[in-house]
């Protein structure tokens, strides 16, 4: 994408990308396995800009602001968000899932022909255009090549944890220890988990993990042949887990997840995405004996209500961002960002755009 200023519309907001993370989800896209998917696409949804223009109608944002785009709008109008009960927003999910604008329009092409939106967001670009409800301007204190992450992966993992009534005194597993899943162990630290289990096959993350404020670490590839990692879990814990989370987005770790909880009040939330034609099973049984299974989208978290307060959380120390950041990549260079991934290594990469 050039750096040419891209045309503007009714209550959109032109922003330059300064700086994006790589995030799980993107990879997911990319490799074909989001029945989402739409191509040719300009991918990116943890990232942070600079408002370079309005649209007519927009009043949240002003030029020059610092921004964080939302892949989860907050129109504070629709069925939604009145409900208090959700942070799914209404107002252009639609459109937003066949990578377009609201007016059903693309704002990017190449050589005349369109390219779509992705997330609603799309900040793999210099310069990109969402809906105003799809962005929050933050604190110009807070460098925007750390407060990009709160995109997407530390604010979800937040949001799944903070928003979970009674982590305080209790049992948590954490399953995958990515970005999302570290998130997860240093949420649960915060707000007082007793025991904070962490899982993951990758043997570099017992430091990881640890590092986070997890108090154990399994490898399930380590158990003795034949062990599944919920009956090892259960057996570890006196009868099994308060609240486990599954940031893996494998159906299989899933049930695990859901099956290592406690009998009787044990909760499972499911964070991770899965690809196309997968789904999740285990016995009806599970459930009838008081285990229940939950799932969150980016935490739960009102991005333009909340956002803000998490910048101000990182500016005082009491929400980790610079921790997670383990790579750097030039735009040119975002596909070694993306092999980045696949080494086992990288917690996120930083794409200066
Ligand atoms: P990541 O690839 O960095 O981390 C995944 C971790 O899981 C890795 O450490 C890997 O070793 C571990 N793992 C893989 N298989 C495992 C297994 N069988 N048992 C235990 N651990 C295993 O990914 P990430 O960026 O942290 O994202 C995690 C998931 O969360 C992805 O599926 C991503 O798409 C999803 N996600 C969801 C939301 C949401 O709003 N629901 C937001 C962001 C990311
Ligand atoms: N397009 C996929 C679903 C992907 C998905 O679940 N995305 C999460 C955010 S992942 C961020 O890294 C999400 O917010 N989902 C709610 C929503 O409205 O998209 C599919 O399976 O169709
Ligand atoms: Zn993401």
């Amino acid at each position: 994408m050039s750096k040419s200023r891209l045309p503007r519309l009714t209550k959109s907001v032109s922003t330059s990308s300064i700086q994006e993370c790589i995030c799980h989800t993107d990879e997911y896209t990319r490799s074909g396995k989001d029945p989402e998917g739409l191509f040719p696409v300009i991918l990116g949804h943890e990232g942070g800009g600079v408002v370079e223009s309005v649209g007519e109608g927009v009043t949240n944002v002003k030029v020059g602001d610092h921004v964080i785009p939302l892949y989860t709008a907050e129109c504070r109008e629709c069925k939604f968000c009145k409900s208090g009960k959700t942070n799914l927003c209404g107002k252009v999910r639609l459109t937003q899932g066949k990578g377009l604008m609201p007016d059903s329009t693309s704002r990017f092409s190449i050589n005349g022909e369109p390219i779509h939106h992705f997330m609603g967001t799309s900040t793999f670009s210099q310069y990109t255009v969402v809906a105003d409800v799809s962005v929050v301007a933050v604190d110009k204190k807070a460098p925007l090549e750390k407060v990009c992450l709160l995109g997407c992966g530390i604010t979800t993992a937040w949001g799944a944890v903070v928003k979970q009534p009674g982590i305080k005194d209790s049992t948590v597993a954490v399953f995958g220890c990515g970005a999302i899943g570290l998130g997860a162990i240093t949420t649960s630290a915060l707000v007082g988990a007793s025991r904070i289990i962490a899982v993951d096959t990758n043997p570099n993350k017992e430091a990881w993990a640890k590092k986070f404020g997890a108090t154990d670490f399994v490898n399930p590839t380590q158990l003795k042949e034949g062990t599944k990692i919920q009956d090892h879990l259960i057996e570890i814990t006196d009868g099994g887990l308060d609240y486990t989370f599954d940031c893996t987005g494998n159906v299989h770790v899933m049930r695990a997840a859901l099956e290592a909880c406690h009998k009787g009040w044990g909760v499972s939330t499911v964070i991770g995405v899965a690809a196309a034609g997968q789904e999740i099973s285990t016995r009806p049984f599970q459930l009838v004996t008081g285990r229940t299974w939950r799932g969150t989208a980016f935490g739960g978290v009102k991005g333009r209500t909340e956002i803000p307060g998490l910048v101000e959380d990182y500016l005082n120390g009491k929400v980790k961002i610079d921790e997670y950041v383990t790579h750097h990549r030039k735009l040119a260079d975002i596909n070694d960002g993306f092999g980045d991934m696949h080494q086992g290594d990288c917690i996120r990469c930083v794409v200066d755009m």
